[in-house]
């Protein structure tokens, strides 16, 4: 039977172009697969088929215009009459996919009904509130005008609990509060839970480990810790250090590395772990006792000129075996972390790789968490039901200056933020020695002191001794100086804090690592500075104290039975127990059961091979009459390379919510979108080709609005080559502006991280984006660029250009595996590309610049004419003027990249300079110009600076043309005049120079500047 397949629904377009006819005549196809591409001047769209079948005819061509009804192709397909628009016979393919959504979610609540439990709600946290209510708020008067009609309340909540599970009593409280609502009486619901540890000390899960030889090690990770620093700043106070932070962090850090952490080998992809930034030195001892580190590299801590030394903190780039990720500039880890989890799920849900039950742990500072970037995310983690990711958050209640929430409570404040988007809390403040004393007050008076007591109190107790606990905390209420009136001041300052005390961590750590559903974070309440003494215990400057004295350093020994001389305290010595001893067996074993030594950076995977042919070829052709963006001709490249089966999972596309504005809408149908739970919806524009699809299985990263998140996406992806053992191709698309400037300090940790990836300004040019304005119009992103060493940059203006480079990217990235980045800026305006001219080396354009064209045909006198990105084209009109209406001839020069070229003149002019007896090398640039004279003009839609960094490797009059100052919307024609960036001001500004050399006539410039209307008083555009 013969079918006739149209043009389907494409949306807002009429008259679009055929670009390429992707069958042939006789061809067998199945479904979907694509029969021919369309392009318009916004998009590029692959058309499906809706049949199977065999290709009996072929009505259009290349170039052909279509619509939507237009014939393309006669299938014949044996007989069946099963055509798309013959829906009313069959339930739509989204139909059935949300129907047996529904089915599978009503089958899993009535499982977890069944089983009492469900993603918010923890058994855990249950018992814990009836703990809560049972000992304290029941049995507490004090503000409760009805305490026998509470009681009742309580006691058929707690029935419920023993009866029908916590998810029914959570069920109950949710409708009463939904009910208090509809009455008018707008109570909150309370997202806090009371001031104590989540898990009740009877729920805890048994630390399995022999206490006593972790606290040894601990300690004497403690003492190493502290003696790098103190070590460090005796030979300079140069080099700096901190001491407090590991401090209050060890026991968090050191439960993790003796029970929890995975180390990635040949079966096991890893968990991955993001310490924070200011506990390197803690991380550092505790490699020295495994035998990772020697003396000789504690010593160099910070000093790493000379190489064996440790980096200040977490730095991949400079410890490539060892740090996975950089994370010193506060609020990067966290979000990071939320992506480098979802990012992990994502490989697994599209099949890349194995669920192996990996977790992603993120260790975070309070302070840490005022950064917007810390909480940005987290709604994205509990919606994506991230139960891969668990959150560490430091609460050692102070920051550099002082307390994080002084009038307040940090760790209140935390667990109200994560539990109202869903989050698992686990609070772990008080330690084992407080359990017999909140057991015993059944006047729930030491609760209430607990909740009032604000966070600045807390840090004073700490530093202030017993005798002060006991008259500031206890002494508030008589009832509590009672309760501990058998304990001396002594046993008051051990009462110890959550974060401190390795049961309750590792109960917390254990309920994380099991829960499922969400992701969890712990908040642990520490004391910055633990062991300190009076130099820095708890003190508000302790964050910086780095150099303690002999005095200092006795104490810290003797408060953790360091067995070490007091002359070898003295010099300050590292202490490592014998290879032998059970605390260096300990702590081999317990790595060895994990899998390895943690951290720990993969450097290698399997490398990719480029399909590079069929993707790029058609790029280096002349697109004819047809103009396009060089956006479209990336987008175009990047659906050839979908079509490549081998090669095509590996790409990631990431957009924050601007693929309609790159052309890149057709990628929802043809990859999906990634969405972990599918679509549970049919698509508003599910009739179009380019319909809104999203698949559990999706391919394309669509972030919403947050450069933040897409670029934690970016990095996630471009780092799985080490993180996942899994080389994956990401391409971040951007508006441009919103690139660098906004997040660019992610970009320099990308670069420390080794990313390897595309970052793509779509946007670029100050006058390129006409109509938008001063905030969206970029002038100077490429300058950012130029800032990052591994980043390579590129602003090209033909098809083949964007082609050569992106496919150098792929090879030396994902093919060699050389640990740099792309920066491309891609252009929105449209026009025509020629083909690849005959004599360009495609190498040349790699190295950053190509003669374009030499105009020759006066010959009275000649000028290099230098242009990149957009306004190349303005340069090469301008040379035509020269020639036609000045007989000046030019050599046209196509700069693809300032950035590139100034590398390499670096490079050639340090050797020169280091080679004094040898013959001076030239470098790229030189060896371009070496047989040409100028002037040398140079124009580019960016800040003078970008083309002005080549001056110095110019034998001649250099003089630069830019767009510095605030964009503005007007037309790009109108730009380009204002900025002096248009053909006419090229002209002007050659024939102004050659008259000022005196090659020509100043007659001829003052005649071309009233000819062009340029006027000698309008100001500068940078002071408009
Ligand atoms: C983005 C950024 N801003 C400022 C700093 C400087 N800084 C380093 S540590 C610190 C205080 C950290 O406090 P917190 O997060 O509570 O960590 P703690 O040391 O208390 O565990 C600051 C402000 C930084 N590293 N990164
Ligand atoms: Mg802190």
């Amino acid at each position: 039977m013969a079918l006739e397949v149209k043009v389907p629904d494409i949306g807002d377009f009429k008259n679009v172009e055929i670009i390429e006819i992707l069958v042939h005549e006789g061809d067998e196809i199945k479904k979907n697969d694509p029969l021919i591409t369309l392009e318009s001047d916004k998009s590029s769209v692959e058309i499906p088929s809706p049949y199977e079948g065999k290709i009996s005819n072929i009505k259009v061509k290349v170039g052909d215009r279509v619509s939507q009804g237009s014939l393309i192709a006669i299938i014949s397909n044996g007989g069946s009459e099963k055509t798309l628009s013959n829906k009313e016979n069959k339930i739509p393919p989204e139909t059935e996919k949300i129907i047996g959504q529904a089915e599978q979610s009503m089958e899993k609540n009535y499982l977890e009904l069944k089983n009492g439990s469900s993603q918010n709600f923890s058994y855990d946290n249950a018992k814990s509130f009836r703990k809560y209510l049972y000992d304290n708020e029941l049995s507490s008067s004090h503000d409760d005008v009805d305490p026998d009609e509470t009681n009742e309340w309580i006691q058929s909540l707690n029935d419920v609990v023993e009866r029908d599970g916590p998810r029914r009593a959570n069920y109950l409280i949710g409708k009463l509060i939904n009910q208090a609502y509809i009455s008018g009486s707008n109570i909150p619901y309370n997202q806090k839970t009371p001031y104590i540890n989540t898990i009740p000390p009877e729920m805890q899960t048994k630390h399995p480990g022999d206490q006593n030889i972790e606290n040894k090690i601990r300690s004497l990770i403690r003492w190493n810790a502290a003696c790098m620093v103190v070590k460090a700043n005796k030979k300079s106070s140069e080099l700096g250090g901190h001491i407090a932070t590991f401090a209050s962090a060890a026991t968090l850090y050191d439960v993790g590395f003796n029970h929890f952490w995975r180390a990635q080998n040949d079966k096991f992809l890893g968990d991955l772990i993001y310490f924070q930034g200011h506990c390197a030195p803690g991380i550092y001892a505790r490699s020295f006792l495994e035998g990772r580190f020697t003396v000789k590299q504690l010593e160099n801590f910070r000093q790493e000129v000379e190489g064996d030394g440790l980096s200040s903190y977490p730095h991949p780039w400079l410890m490539p075996d060892y740090w996975q990720f950089p994370t010193v500039s506060m609020g990067l880890g966290p979000i990071m972390a939320v992506y480098q989890a979802r990012f992990m799920k994502y490989l697994q849900n599209r099949g890349l790789i194995e669920d192996q039950n990996r977790k992603v742990w993120a260790f975070l500072g309070d302070g840490e968490m005022d950064e917007p970037e810390s909480t940005g995310a987290i709604s994205l983690a509990s919606r994506e039901r991230l139960d891969n990711l668990i959150f560490v958050i430091n609460c050692n209640l102070q920051r550099l200056d002082g307390p994080v929430r002084g009038n307040g409570k940090i760790i209140q404040e935390l667990e109200g933020v994560f539990r109202g988007v869903g989050w698992n809390v686990i609070k772990v403040i008080w330690g084992s020695y407080w359990d017999p004393l909140i057991a015993k007050d059944k006047s729930g008076l030491l609760l209430k002191r607990m909740e009032e007591a604000v966070d600045g109190e807390y840090q004073a107790f700490k530093a202030k001794g017993g005798a002060y606990v006991r008259s500031h905390f206890f002494g508030k209420y008589p009832e509590l100086l009672e309760l501990v009136s058998n304990m001396t001041d002594d046993d008051i300052w051990k009462l110890n804090r959550g974060g401190h005390d390795p049961h309750k961590v590792y109960a917390a750590y254990h309920a994380a690592a099991n829960h499922k559903g969400s992701p969890t974070v712990i908040i642990a309440k520490t004391i910055k500075g633990y062991g300190m003494g009076k130099s820095g215990e708890s003190i508000n400057t302790t964050h910086q104290q780095k150099k303690l004295g002999v005095e200092d350093m006795f104490y810290f020994r003797d408060r953790f039975n360091i067995p070490l001389t007091d002359k070898q305290v003295e010099n300050l010595e590292f202490y490592r127990p014998p290879e032998s001893s059970e605390e260096v067996k300990y702590l081999k074993e317990r790595r060895e059961q994990l899998g390895g030594f943690v951290p720990s950076r993969r450097t290698k995977t399997t490398p990719l091979s480029i399909p590079s042919k069929e993707v790029f070829e058609g790029s280096y052709l002349d697109s004819g009459d047809r103009e396009l963006s060089t956006t479209m001709a990336l987008v175009t490249i990047l659906t050839k390379i979908l079509r490549n089966k081998n090669f095509s999972t590996r790409l990631v596309p990431i957009i924050p919510d601007e693929a309609r504005t790159f052309g890149m809408e057709g990628f929802f149908q043809k990859i999906g979108i990634y969405a972990h739970e599918g679509q549970k919806y049919e698509p508003v524009d599910s009739e179009q080709v380019t319909s809104y699809r999203e698949d559990k299985k999706g391919q394309v990263l669509q972030e919403g609005i947050t450069e933040a998140g897409a670029m934690s996406s970016w990095i996630a992806a471009a780092t799985s080559y080490s993180n996942n053992n899994i080389e994956m191709v990401p391409i971040y698309l951007f508006y441009s502006m919103f690139g660098f400037q906004r997040i660019g300090d992610f970009a320099w940790a990308a670069g420390d991280a080794q990313c390897r990836g595309f970052l793509i300004g779509a946007t670029s040019g100050r006058t390129t984006l006409a109509g938008e304005g001063l905030q969206h119009q970029d002038g100077h992103s490429h300058i950012m660029a130029s800032m990052i060493p591994n980043c390579v940059s590129y602003d090209p203006t033909y098809a083949y250009e964007v082609a050569t480079i992106f496919e150098d990217g792929l090879k030396r990235m994902h093919e060699k595996q050389e640990n740099v980045f792309y920066y491309i800026t891609t252009l929105n305006e449209n026009y025509k590309h020629p083909a690849i001219p005959s004599h360009v080396k495609k190498e040349e354009i790699i190295k950053g610049m190509y003669l374009f064209r030499e105009m020759n045909n006066k010959g009275k006198t000649k000028v290099q004419l230098l242009g990149s990105g957009a306004i190349l084209n303005e340069v090469i009109k301008a040379a035509e003027i020269l020639s036609k209406e000045y007989q000046i001839d030019s050599d046209i020069w196509s700069v693809t990249s300032f950035n590139e070229i100034k590398k390499n003149a670096l490079e050639i002019e340090r050797n020169n300079l280091l080679n004094i007896e040898k013959k001076p090398e030239k470098n790229y640039i030189q060896k371009c110009f070496e047989k040409r004279s100028g002037p040398f003009i140079a124009a580019t839609d960016y800040m003078r600076s970008l083309s002005e960094q080549i001056r110095p490797y110019i034998n001649g009059t250099y003089v630069t043309l830019g767009t510095d100052g605030f964009g503005r919307s007007d037309t790009r024609k109108k730009l380009r005049k204002f900025f002096e960036v248009n053909d006419e001001f090229i002209v002007y500004t050659t024939l102004s120079t050659l008259a000022r050399e005196q090659k020509i006539s100043s007659k001829i410039a003052t005649d071309a500047m009233k000819k062009y209307k340029i006027n000698p008083e309008k100001k500068l555009p940078t002071k408009i």
